[in-house]
């Protein structure tokens, strides 16, 4: 049963594997068999989305990056120079760049739960901006997060690109603006990008490319999944479904059972029937008036808003 699963749980050493655990046995468990999207990115996972960010169906990279690109006057217009950029995440290779240039500021510090991909990309960013100061912090950006003393004195822009706030259930995503506005402080400012809602058919086919790269990222949780936690899962029992989700204004990821199946993971029992689903991802899109909602309830006054030629896009500028 699944608490047994918990019980063994508490008695392993791997505190990563454990919480996997945890939150497999409990996921599996529920009716809408679901697991947290935050297990998709293991090494193999992250490497996949990089992929998905190039294809061709997959646009909310280009449009937010030809952002970044066009409007680095109106940045500098409304970004105080000599400000300290914190970046919730540990940077993209062009996205960060592009900012950087655009407002000059005083002190780069990227936040990260991952030392490793937040050493390599402050060693990439420090060959392209050789004196701008670059404080990284290794911690989980969820909570409120204590920044370096050198930075204690700057204003703060803090930066969450990619929609990456649309992976996030409502309530957990307004968790994550409130903690923000604690880690940068009275006054400061938050460009996020959130991804808007647009023809069904478009986004659909943004989570299921042709070239099948997003099913190979979602086929890759079970793989995980079998291979760290003794899972037997027949893959090949499984497909990949984007599905948009109309109430929830979201897409949602799926692998849905093609025939009735059970299998075993860490010990336990589950089966799912033909057509049922194990729900993996939620990427919520937004447009002017629920993006401006979140981010009030967050504690964030949206000051202006930015899209791409296309209108697939949106990038805000808010101030606490
Ligand atoms: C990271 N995040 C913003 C991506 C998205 O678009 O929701 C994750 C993703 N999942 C499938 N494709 C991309």
């Amino acid at each position: 049963s699944t608490l047994e699963g918990l019980k063994l749980v508490q008695r392993d050493e791997g505190g990563v594997v454990t919480a996997f655990r945890e939150d497999v046995l409990r996921g599996l468990a529920q009716e809408q068999k679901a697991i947290p999207a935050r297990w998709l990115y293991d090494d193999a996972g992250s490497q996949l989305f990089e992929d998905i960010t190039q294809l061709p169906e997959y646009y909310p990279t280009r449009a937010e990056t030809e952002i970044l690109k066009g409007q680095s006057d109106s940045f500098a217009n409304m970004i105080a120079p000599g400000c300290a950029v914190v970046e919730f995440g540990s940077g993209s290779s062009v996205k960060t760049p592009l900012l950087l240039s655009a407002i000059d500021p005083a002190a780069y510090v990227p936040l990260d739960i991952s030392g490793d991909f937040l050493r390599a990309s402050a060693k990439e960013l420090a060959g392209k901006f050789p004196d701008l100061p670059i404080h990284p912090v290794e911690a989980d950006f969820m909570g409120q997060v204590q920044l370096p003393s050198d930075v204690a004195k700057l204003p703060k822009l803090g930066f969450f690109p990619g929609s990456t706030i649309g992976n996030m259930v409502a309530r957990t995503g307004v968790d994550l603006l409130r903690s923000m506005r604690e880690t940068l402080g009275e006054g400061a400012k938050l460009l996020i990008g959130m991804d808007l809602i647009k023809d069904t058919d478009v986004l659909e086919a943004a989570y299921d490319d042709a070239a099948g790269v997003t099913a190979q990222f979602n086929y890759n949780l079970i793989r995980r999944i079998n291979r760290e936690l003794e899972g037997n899962v027949d893959l090949g029992a499984l497909v990949h479904e984007a599905r948009w989700n109309d109430d929830y204004a979201r897409v949602e990821m799926h692998l849905v059972a093609r025939r009735d199946l059970d299998f075993t993971v860490a010990g336990t029992q589950f089966s799912l029937a033909k057509g049922e689903s194990i729900h993996t991802e939620n990427s919520h899109k937004f447009n002017r008036r629920t993006s401006a909602m979140m981010l009030l309830a967050g504690g964030w006054e949206p000051q202006a808003r930015w899209l791409d030629s296309k209108g697939l896009f949106s990038l805000i500028l808010a101030e606490a």
